[in-house]
């Protein structure tokens, strides 16, 4: 499948145009909110939602639905359709409500076409910088239209390793793990609260690795295809190409990819979770 293929929006806008343009929306308000008290509540251990997430959330599923009647929705905070079939929409208001909430400005909006579990196009947007990440498969990956790459380092001792801890102990254990059995054999660690804006600074070449133990279709979706557009790899904990639903996810350039698997061999984190 092809994003030309898609049925046009009802506004004749092509679906990513329609994704950027609700991505930029709901960065407004983000922006417009993000120093005003917030409604907080606690889904799990360091996992929250707010009030701004489910407005913000509400407004890109009624413009996706207006613009695109017959396709699937799926949003983070609300029941949906599963993406694993046929075209879905899947969105993620704000990945890093934690940083959202505490007043740290590194967050991001993601909203992403899907068609059988796989990725067609994607928006990850981070309003505090103006950075638009896009990708349509097949033509690229782009930073505020800029095409993207990424990194061509060939050395661990030379990458900037992403991964978050999310809010799966174990989980957040074995990439502990797999942190200090790498270190110091690396330049340094980058845990900085949005999963689907660090996928993308591997995209475009700011960090050469990321890895993480388990994340939603929400928080990749973009990310995944902006790897690959950018010449990068993106796959499971055990090597195989990622999906949606995929279990682990290592992004990286090929090189880099096939040092981090073999530095990794025998951890815990390499087995299914
Ligand atoms: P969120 O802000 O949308 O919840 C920070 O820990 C990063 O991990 C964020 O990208 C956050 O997304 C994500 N995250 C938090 N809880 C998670 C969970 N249960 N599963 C997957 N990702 C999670
Ligand atoms: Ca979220």
């Amino acid at each position: 499948m092809n994003a030309d293929k898609i049925t046009p929006s009802v506004s004749g806008v092509s679906a990513v145009e329609i994704a950027r343009d609700a991505a930029l929306a709901a960065g407004e308000i983000l922006l417009d909110r993000f120093h005003q008290s917030k409604q907080v509540s606690f889904k799990g251990r360091g996992n929250i939602v707010t009030d701004v997430d489910m407005l913000v959330e509400q407004q890109i599923l009624a413009t996706l639905s207006e613009q695109f009647p017959a396709i699937g929705l799926l949003g983070e905070e609300s029941p949906g359709t599963k993406p694993d079939k046929g075209l879905v929409w899947v969105v993620d208001p704000i990945d890093g409500t934690r940083n959202y909430v505490s007043g740290v400005p590194f967050y991001s909006v993601v909203i992403g076409l899907a068609f059988d579990g796989e990725p067609l196009c994607g928006v990850t947007y981070d309003p505090v910088r103006g950075e638009m990440f896009h990708a349509e498969r097949g033509k690229g990956a782009f930073l505020n239209g800029n095409k993207l790459e990424v990194s061509e380092k060939t050395l661990l001792s030379d990458s900037i390793i992403g991964t978050e801890l999310s809010n799966n102990a174990e989980g957040a254990r074995s990439s502990l793990d797999v942190v200090r059995n790498i270190w110091p054999n690396m330049q340094t660690v980058r845990i900085m609260g949005s999963a689907a804006l660090a996928i993308c600074y591997v995209a475009a070449g700011r960090t050469d690795i990321f890895f993480h133990h388990q994340l939603g279709p929400w928080d990749q979706i973009a990310g995944l295809l902006l790897v690959e557009e950018a010449g990068g790899l993106a796959t499971d904990r055990t090597g195989k190409r990622a999906q949606l639903f995929s279990d682990g996810l290592i992004a990286a350039n090929h090189t880099l990819h096939k040092l981090f698997l073999r530095a990794t061999e025998g951890l815990s984190w390499r087995l299914a979770t």
